[in-house]
């Protein structure tokens, strides 16, 4: 009998705890990234950028872009499932495409994450012991919301603006000293589910906001002026599902009429250029455009809530990652009319926020910077006549993607803070 092919017996430990992980994801109907690769694409010229597009066509392969590109000029980054790591790296290599890979396998990354969480689990009893430095869950994030408020009634109160697809309030913490409808300041978080590090991020600025009012001569002078409406977990059925079932969903959790794939994405789901190029009408793809513009209950709630607040005057929508700071337009080529102003608003909030660590942001249009996409949030806000509109991608450059360690979650919002803090004085002191 010919010897059985040659298995190292380090390889069969390792294989063994990797059937472990699988059976234990099994058991918990958990998703597992067992063997998923994150390549880095280095497309040279355009036609490479095309070649790469054929790939994202192949619905069998699964891949899960996690950053695409328009331009050679920027990498591509793709989670590729295990079972279509040879013939993508085939593919590529055929084509004479360079890549790298940049996470080796996700599972790791993704147990590493949970172990985190469970390690630094602490029952909150306030928001002076609450745990800023590690990823918390949904209930635990609604259970700050609510220390947060009864730590300072006179100076945040929570507001629902609605209901998500299935049934969770949708929650904002307002902030206000007073005033009848002061002209206000939105940001939010998290309607990119997967996008941890920036609901962790939203936790902490509520925490700052409370901790600097009436001590930061400039927070409380911009408070004295303005509210700040803060929605931490924009996105919280899908924000659910990363926690429960699979740690990489972004879209909604909405089911689509006809097909057997879940989801929106909130991205793509606003009345700006809503169903052109940059979006996709495939219910399967993780661009997936919806129906028609608003029809994810998430993007309605806040699309009704800006219409009829009516004085909202700075709106920063926050993502991850890549470490950028966009401004309109998404869905056009053309220059928004308060182009060089925004483009000087994000040159100086850039620079605030490299101040701290060190950590180097681009900025300018969304069309010009990344790609093209329509039907984005703050195309949708501009249009509106919310001069200052700005969006962010957080940490990192790829390095983790995604699942940033929960050490970088503090070091993350202290320097975002900072260009927060550029735009919030901006509007202060440039009132429209
Ligand atoms: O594709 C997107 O929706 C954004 N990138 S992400 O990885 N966070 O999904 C970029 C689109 C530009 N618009 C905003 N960042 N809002
Ligand atoms: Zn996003």
């Amino acid at each position: 009998m010919p010897p059985s092919p040659c298995v190292h017996p380090a390889q069969l430990k390792m294989r063994g705890l990797l059937v472990f992980a699988a059976l234990l994801a099994a058991a918990f109907s958990t998703e597992t990234f067992v063997g998923n690769q994150v390549l880095r694409i280095f497309a040279a010229n355009e036609a490479d950028v095309e070649k790469v597009k054929e790939l994202e066509e192949v619905e069998n392969l699964q891949l899960d872009f996690w950053r695409r590109s328009a331009s050679p000029e920027t990498p591509i980054d793709v989670r590729v499932p295990f079972a279509s790591l040879q013939a993508v790296k085939i593919f590529l290599e055929s084509n004479c495409i360079r890549y790298a890979i940049t996470i080796e396998d996700l599972q790791t990354l993704v147990d590493e994450e949970q172990r985190q969480m469970v390690q630094h689990y602490s029952f909150p009893r306030s928001v002076e012991t609450f745990n800023y430095a590690t990823y918390h869950n949904l209930d635990e994030i609604y259970d700050f919301m609510d220390l947060l408020v009864a730590a300072n009634p006179n100076l945040v109160s929570k507001i629902q603006i609605g209901n998500s697809y299935e049934g969770r309030p949708l929650y904002v913490l307002k902030f206000s000293t007073g005033g009848a409808k002061r002209p206000a300041i939105w940001i939010d978080t998290g309607i990119h589910s997967r996008e941890w590090v920036t609901q962790a991020s939203g936790v902490w600025f509520a925490k700052k906001i409370l901790d600097s009012y009436g001590k930061d001569p400039s927070l409380t002078s911009i408070l004295d002026s303005l509210d700040i409406f803060l929605e931490i977990v924009t996105n919280p059925d899908g924000f659910a599902f990363t926690q429960t079932k699979n740690r990489m969903w972004r879209k909604t959790r909405s089911i689509n009429a006809g097909s057997t794939c879940i989801g929106v994405d909130p991205n793509r789901n606003w009345d700006a250029g809503f169903g052109g190029a940059g979006a996709s009408g495939n219910p399967c793809s993780e661009t997936y455009r919806g129906p028609y513009a608003n029809s994810e209950r998430e993007v309605k709630a806040i699309v009704d809530f800006v219409k009829s607040h009516g004085n909202i005057k700075a709106f920063i929508s926050i993502h991850s990652y890549s470490q950028l700071l966009l401004y309109p337009y998404g869905y056009t080529t053309a220059r928004a009319a308060d182009y060089q102003e925004l483009d000087n608003i994000a040159k100086a909030a850039v620079t605030a926020l490299a101040s701290l660590n060190g950590t180097k942001y681009k900025y300018g249009s969304i069309i010009t910077t990344i790609y093209q996409a329509s039907g984005g949030t703050i195309d949708w806000t501009y249009n509106q006549g919310i001069k200052y509109s700005f969006t962010f991608e957080l940490r990192d450059t790829g390095r983790y993607g995604f699942l940033l360690p929960a050490s970088q979650i503090i070091p993350t919002a202290e320097e975002t803070w900072l260009a927060l803090m550029t735009i919030m004085e901006y509007t202060r002191d440039h009132p429209y």
